[in-house]
C-alpha cells in the first residue's frame, strides 16, 4: 500500500501518502506492551518526523489485536517507565491522530489520549486496569481520561478497572469516531490526510492553543491565542490563504 521508510523491530514507519506517516508499533507478542526501548524509538521516530520538513499529521496504530496493553510490566520490577522516553512522546508538534483496534490499556490508553484525534474500532477495549496491579495511571490517565469523559466514568475506569468499548468511548467523547474494526486505518489515513492539507504551520498553532486549554489559565491562553493569530497573520501562508478566498481558487500552502 505504501512505502516503508523506516524498519525498525518495534516501530514501522511508512508513507501511506506525500505529507502523511504511518507508525506501527510492533510487538505483537506482548499485545504492544510499551517497554522503554519502544517509547525510547517511538519517541525518536516522532522526533524524526516532527522535523523532516515533509510530514504533517501522524496516524499511531498497533494491529487488530492491541494498540498497546500498557506499559511493558516485565520491566516494573527492574526501573519501571523511564521518564525521560515517555515524557519525549508528548512533545511533538505534529498533529497526530491514534488509530485503535482491539486493546487499549493503561500506558497504551493515555498513549492514544495524548494523540489529536482519536479513531477506535467498535468493539476496541479501552481502560486504566493500574489499579489491579496496585498502583494508578502515571502518565497521564487520571488528568486526561478524567477530562475526556467525566469525573463518574473515569471514577469507575480507574478505581475499579472497568473497560469500555470504541462504541462507549465514542459515546463519552473519549473518541472522535467508533467505526468497524476494518474501517479504523482507512478513516485515520482519510482525516490525516485533510490534516495534511490544512496549512502546516496553523495546524501546529491550533494544536498548541488547545493542549494550553488544559494547562493554563483562560486568561493567559486567551493571550497566547491572540499572539499566535496575529504571527500567523504575518505568514505567507496568511496572505497566499486570504489572496485565494478573494480569488476564489484554493490556496497552495508552503508551510512557511
Ligand atoms: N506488559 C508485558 N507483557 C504483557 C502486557 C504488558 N502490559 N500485556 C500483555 N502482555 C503479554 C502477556 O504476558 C502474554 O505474554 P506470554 O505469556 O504469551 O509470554 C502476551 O502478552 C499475551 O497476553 P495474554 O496471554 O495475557 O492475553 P489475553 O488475551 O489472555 O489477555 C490482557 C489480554 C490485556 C487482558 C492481559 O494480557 C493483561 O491483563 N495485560 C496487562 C494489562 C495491563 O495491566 N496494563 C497496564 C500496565 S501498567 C509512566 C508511564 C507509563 C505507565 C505508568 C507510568 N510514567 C512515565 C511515569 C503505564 C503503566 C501501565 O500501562
Amino acid at each position: 500500500m505504501s512505502d516503508e521508510i523506516g524498519h525498525d523491530d518495534i516501530v514501522v514507519t511508512e508513507r501511506p501518502h506525500e505529507h502523511v506517516a504511518l507508525v506501527r508499533l510492533n510487538r505483537p507478542k506482548v499485545l504492544n506492551a510499551l517497554s522503554n526501548a519502544l517509547a525510547a524509538k517511538l519517541a525518536a521516530t516522532l522526533e524524526a518526523l516532527d522535523a523532516d520538513g515533509v510530514t504533517r499529521a501522524v496516524v499511531l496504530t498497533g494491529d487488530e489485536r492491541a494498540f498497546a496493553a500498557g506499559a511493558d510490566i516485565a520491566e516494573f520490577a527492574a526501573e519501571g517507565p523511564r521518564l525521560e522516553e515517555w515524557d519525549r512522546l508528548w512533545a511533538t508538534g505534529l498533529p497526530t491522530i491514534a488509530a485503535v483496534r482491539g486493546l487499549a490499556l493503561g500506558g497504551g490508553l493515555e498513549l492514544a489520549m495524548s494523540c489529536d484525534l482519536m479513531i477506535v474500532a467498535d468493539d476496541a477495549r479501552l481502560g486504566q486496569p493500574e489499579i489491579n496491579l496496585g498502583v494508578i495511571p502515571g502518565a497521564g490517565g487520571t488528568q486526561r481520561l478524567t477530562r475526556a469523559v467525566g469525573k463518574t466514568l473515569a471514577t469507575e475506569m480507574i478505581l475499579l478497572g472497568r473497560e469500555i468499548s470504541g462504541r462507549e468511548a465514542e459515546q463519552h467523547g473519549l473518541a472522535n469516531r467508533s467505526v468497524p474494526a476494518e474501517r479504523v486505518l482507512p478513516v485515520a489515513l482519510e482525516l490525516a490526510k485533510r490534516l495534511a492539507q490544512q496549512a502546516p504551520n496553523a495546524v501546529r498553532a491550533a494544536k498548541r492553543a488547545i493542549a494550553q486549554a488544559f494547562e493554563q489559565s483562560l486568561h493567559a491562553s486567551l493571550l497566547d491565542e491572540r499572539q499566535a493569530f496575529y504571527s500567523l497573520l504575518q505568514t505567507e501562508d496568511a496572505r497566499e490563504g486570504v489572496a485565494a478566498f478573494l480569488d476564489k481558487r484554493k490556496p497552495v500552502w508552503q508551510g512557511r
